[in-house]
């Protein structure tokens, strides 16, 4: 599939993404939506492929956020009846169960910053902003911004951001538990593709498993993701992947991976 807005590459078992609307500072219309959800659908769906990146091109933005040129022309009856944006979360977010990591390097504000945290974790650059500043055009978080900030940062810091519309710097994110990690600029892509092979490097059924284990702690109490993560832990005890982890430790040598 060819894409206007997206560029895809695989690098060995990684599939690099990039949004690639530099001089809109890779604002997120319909077409990246759309380009988007092919993109991640033909990464879920590759067997060779295990851990994505998706990242900004330019030197200025990851996004910068919804395009308000786009969005300035709609009604509310045309966000209402199109659902605007809904997809985001039924056909990226919720059907990728391979993880995947935004390499954050630049602006990431409004729909950029809820991008960025839709993804299973963040690396930011030294540059990396994060806002979410729509208050100031008379709006809102639309794309889930209210909530993963607010699951992220705390209410305190959240409120802070969404009231003011300020940005958040790159520092300030790792510390607040945004960005799991702060690299130099010139290094991120390099560094998250690094974090990514290493996902990679993991036994692949593991991968999935560790995924929705975490991701239960957002979504269910504490009982019931205990009780999720025991049961899925028991699954993965019958896997040939754990004979094969366990054996490689106690003859200290790699463990030759099978996926199952
Ligand atoms: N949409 C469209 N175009 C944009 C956007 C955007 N979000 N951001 C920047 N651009 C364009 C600018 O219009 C400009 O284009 P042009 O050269 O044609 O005028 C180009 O990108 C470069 O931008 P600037 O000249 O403004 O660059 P600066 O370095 O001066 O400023 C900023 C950079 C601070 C990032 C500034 O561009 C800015 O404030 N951008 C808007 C940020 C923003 O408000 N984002 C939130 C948008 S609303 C949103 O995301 C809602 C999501 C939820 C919707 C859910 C609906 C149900």
């Amino acid at each position: 599939m060819t894409y206007e807005t997206i560029l895809t590459e695989k690098k060995g078992q990684v599939t690099l993404i990039t949004l690639n609307r530099p001089k809109s500072l890779n604002a997120l219309n319909s077409q990246v939506l759309d380009e988007l959800i092919g993109a991640f659908a033909a990464f879920e769906a590759d067997e060779t492929q295990l851990c994505a990146v998706l990242t900004g091109s330019g030197d200025k933005a990851f996004a910068a956020g919804a395009d308000i040129k786009e969005m300035y022309e709609k009604s509310a009856a045309d966000f209402y009846l199109e659902d605007f944006f809904s997809k985001w979360t039924s056909q990226i977010v919720k059907t990728t169960r391979k993880p995947w990591i935004a390499a954050v390097n630049g602006f990431a504000l409004g729909g950029g910053c809820e991008l960025a945290m839709m993804a299973d974790f963040i690396i930011a650059s030294e540059n990396a902003k994060f806002g979410q500043p729509e208050i100031k055009l008379g709006v809102a978080p639309g794309m889930g911004g209210s909530q993963r900030l607010t699951r992220a940062v705390g209410k305190s810091k959240s409120m802070d951001m969404c009231l003011t519309g300020r940005m958040m710097d790159a520092e300030e994110a790792e510390r607040s538990g945004l960005a799991a990690r702060v690299v130099p600029h010139d290094q991120l892509v390099d560094e998250a593709i690094k974090a990514a092979a290493t996902i990679a490097s993991m036994p692949p059924m593991a991968i999935q498993v560790n995924k929705e284990m975490v991701n239960a702690a957002f979504e269910t109490n504490l009982d019931q993701g205990l009780l999720h993560e025991r049961r899925l832990f028991q699954i993965l005890t019958a896997t040939e992947d754990k004979a094969e982890g366990m054996a490689a430790f106690i003859e200290k040598r790699e463990g030759n991976w099978k996926g199952r």
